[in-house]
C-alpha cells in the first residue's frame, strides 16, 4: 500500500523494535538514510538497529557504532531499496518478503514492502526522509542533518545531476542551516582519492573499449583489479561516472565482475537515452540517467548482451 509522509512517520512513532535495512554495496543515499533514520528513531526514544556491511571509508563518520546491537524486531524498514534482490544475501534470505515499510524513491520501486513511502521525483531516499520529518514537525540535529546531507549530495553529484530540483537545493540550504559543514564533506567525498582508488582508476580506464561510433563506452572491471588495487566493490562506485564523461557517448558502461561469476552493469545515460529501460529490458531497473543490471556469462558475452540493447534503444530514439 502507498502511503504519505504522515502515515509513514505515525507507523513509525507506534512501533519500536525496528530493524533498518539498505542494499548491498551502499553508496552515500544508502548510509546517509540509515543512520539518518536511525537517529531519528533513536531521538524518539525508540529500540532500533542497522543491518549494512561494506561502508565506504569516506562514510564512517556518519556511522553510529551503538546501530549494530542485537533484538528481535517488531517492525522491518528498508531505505533505498528498489527490490529485494539488491539486498545483502543474509538479508535477502530472512527479510525479503518481510519489509513493513519502504521509504525509497527510485520509480522502479517494485512495491514488496507492505507500506511504501515513494517519492520518485525526490533526488535522494534522504530527500524523502527530511520532507517527511519536516512535515511532521521533528526537528533534527547535526548530526542527523550531516547524514542526510550526504546522501542528497552522492545521489546528485554534489548536485550536478538532472534530479536536482528546486526542492532538492531547499532541502539542502535547510541541512547546511542545521550546521552542515558542506564544503568540507564535498571536499572529502567528491575531491579527494585514495591512492588505491587511483590505481584502481587507472586499471580501469585502460580497459576502455568504445562502441556504436563512440556513443558508447564500456569499463570492464575485474576481481582481480579490486585485489590488485586493494580496494572493495563499494569503494569502486565512483568509476561508474566515467565512460559517460566522454565527450559523443550517450551510455557509459561500466561491467563489474562479482565473486559469485555473476557481472554487475552499471549504465550511466545522457538525455535522450533512458538507462532505466535498457537495463528492464536485462532484469534490472533504476533512474533515467542512471540505471543497472546483473547478467551471467563471461565477460565478452555481457558486453556483447550490454552493447545490443543500447543500440537498439539508441536506433528508437
Ligand atoms: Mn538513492
Amino acid at each position: 500500500m502507498n502511503i504519505n509522509y504522515i502515515e509513514a512517520w505515525n507507523m513509525l512513532n507506534s512501533m519500536d523494535n525496528i530493524l533498518l535495512i539498505t542494499h548491498s554495496n551502499p553508496d552515500g543515499d544508502a548510509v546517509g538514510s540509515i543512520f539518518a533514520l536511525y537517529g531519528i528513531l533513536k531521538k524518539l526514544g525508540k529500540n532500533v538497529r542497522c543491518e549494512i556491511k561494506d561502508i565506504p571509508a569516506v562514510m564512517q563518520m556518519l556511522v553510529r557504532e551503538d546501530a549494530f546491537c542485537d533484538f528481535r524486531e517488531d517492525f522491518v524498514v528498508s531505505v533505498d531499496l528498489a527490490d529485494p534482490q539488491l539486498m545483502m544475501n543474509d538479508i535477502k534470505a530472512r527479510y525479503s518478503d518481510k519489509v513493513d515499510l519502504s521509504i525509497d524513491h527510485h520509480e522502479t520501486n517494485v512495491t514488496y514492502a507492505k507500506n511504501t513511502l515513494l517519492k520518485a521525483d525526490a533526488a535522494a531516499a534522504c530527500e524523502v526522509i527530511f520532507n517527511m520529518v519536516s512535515e511532521a514537525g521533528f526537528e533534527i540535529d547535526t548530526e542527523i542533518a550531516r547524514c542526510l546531507y550526504v546522501g542528497l549530495a552522492t545521489d546528485t553529484g554534489c548536485f550536478r545531476y538532472a534530479n536536482t530540483t528546486a526542492s532538492t537545493l531547499r532541502v539542502a540550504a535547510s541541512l547546511i542551516e542545521k550546521g552542515v559543514e558542506s564544503a568540507k564533506i564535498n571536499t572529502d567525498i567528491f575531491e579527494t582519492k585514495s591512492r588505491a582508488y587511483v590505481m584502481f582508476e587507472t586499471m580501469a580506464m585502460n580497459s576502455l573499449r568504445t562502441y556504436l561510433d563512440g556513443k558508447c563506452a564500456v569499463l570492464l572491471i575485474t576481481k582481480d583489479m579490486y585485489t590488485k588495487a586493494n580496494i572493495t566493490e563499494s569503494e569502486s562506485q565512483g568509476i561508474n561516472a566515467l565512460p559517460r564523461q566522454i565527450e559523443g557517448v550517450l551510455a557509459g558502461v561500466t561491467v563489474k565482475e562479482r565473486t559469485n561469476g555473476t557481472y554487475k552493469i552499471s549504465i550511466r545515460s545522457r538525455e535522450p537515452l533512458n538507462a532505466s529501460e535498457i537495463c528492464a529490458l536485462m532484469g534490472g531497473g533504476g533512474h533515467r540517467l542512471a540505471a543497472g543490471c546483473e547478467l551471467s556469462g563471461t565477460a565478452q558475452s555481457v558486453i556483447n548482451t550490454v552493447v545490443k540493447f543500447v543500440k537498439q534503444a539508441i536506433e528508437e530514439l
